[in-house]
């Protein structure tokens, strides 16, 4: 078991993941948990954050800050997703190892595999193909980060693992129709068209895609569960296993909602990968399990945003 006096940085914790990993460590007893937000510790801020770990000395660092968005963001604005996301993972990691910290786990995603990888998507398709191109420079910013963690492991003997979330949701997700994911997305439109009574709602692409979703909760059951077990520098999946369809995701969101009309397909927006299921193996057979069914953690996230967004 880890010492639950161990200091813990967790970069991000504000965020959908850093927010769920604070709540998991309080519950597990963690006390010794520095916290800095935006206006305290920029962490694009090279001086700042090397005398922030050279003060607070964290001996266990997760790496959960990222410029995010859903498809749209992402293929917008290619410069702010790699540079903003390059920049902030380059100071922390070499701040983390300057400062001897035990171990640090950086959060990947799934869309550093090829857009045409095998299904479900084991840990050695990386690198094996050309990437999707609505989140190219995304991807190449998390697979440097991968890349820079091995570095660290293989040079200078860091602990430094790296693991690949598939899609996630939950409490304090992004509502904000242009920059959101998929998931908080519909819920916030399957909302607003049940409160105006609308006949439509309109669902981007297809529908065809399929997309494999995590409650961010069990992402960071999974975390800590990796910091206890998991000592390889080799990238390691994270997710339930089993995907859906973007159409059987926006029936599913309605059901629960409660919105009674029609979808309306919106073909000028983009699909992106066709598929996006991880190959969940490795980290089923070191013995973890995800506990929160989609339909019951779409239900609770819903809850949150009544409570907190929808207001
Ligand atoms: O979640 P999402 O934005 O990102 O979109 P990706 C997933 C699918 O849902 C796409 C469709 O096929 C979208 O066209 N979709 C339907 C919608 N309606 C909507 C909507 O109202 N909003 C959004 N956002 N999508 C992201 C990457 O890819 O996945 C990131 O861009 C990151 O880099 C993240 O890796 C996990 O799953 O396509």
């Amino acid at each position: 078991m880890m010492d639950t006096s161990e200091k813990i940085f967790v970069a991000g914790y504000r965020g959908l993941v850093g927010s769920a990993l604070m709540r998991r460590l309080e519950r597990e007893g963690f006390h010794n948990i520095p916290k800095r937000d935006r206006s305290q510790l920029d962490l694009g801020d090279e001086r700042a954050v090397q005398s922030f770990f050279a003060k607070e000395r964290p001996a266990i660092v997760i790496f959960a800050a990222a410029k995010v968005g859903g498809i749209k963001a992402n293929n917008d604005f290619p410069v702010e997703f790699l540079l903003d996301n390059l920049r902030i993972q380059n100071i922390i990691i070499h701040s983390a190892y300057e400062t001897g910290v035990r171990k640090l786990l950086f959060l990947g995603s799934s869309c550093i595999y090829p857009k045409l990888a095998p299904q479900p998507i084991p840990e050695t398709a990386l690198l094996g193909g050309p990437l999707e191109p609505t989140n190219e420079a995304y991807a190449i910013a998390k697979i440097a980060g991968i890349k820079l963690c091995q570095a660290y492991a293989r040079e200078y003997g860091a602990n430094f693992i790296s693991a690949m979330p598939t899609n996630l949701y939950g409490p304090n997700d992004n509502f904000d129709l242009e920059t959101s994911h998929v998931l908080a997305a519909l819920l916030r439109k399957a909302h607003e068209a049940k409160t105006r009574k609308a006949r439509e709602l309109a669902v981007w692409g297809s529908g065809t895609p399929r997309r494999e979703f995590l409650h961010v909760d069990d992402l960071a059951s999974a975390c800590l569960f990796l910091l206890e077990k998991y000592d390889s520098p080799e990238i390691i999946n994270v997710g339930c296993g089993e995907d859906i369809s973007i159409r059987e995701l926006a029936e599913l969101i309605c059901a629960i909602v409660g919105f009674e009309g029609q979808l309306a397909w919106d073909d000028t927006k983009p699909d992106g990968t066709p598929r996006k299921l991880l190959d969940v193996t490795k980290l089923h057979n070191l013995g973890w399990r995800p506990t929160i069914p989609l339909r019951d953690g779409i239900a609770q996230t819903y809850e949150w945003f009544l409570k907190n967004v929808a207001h």
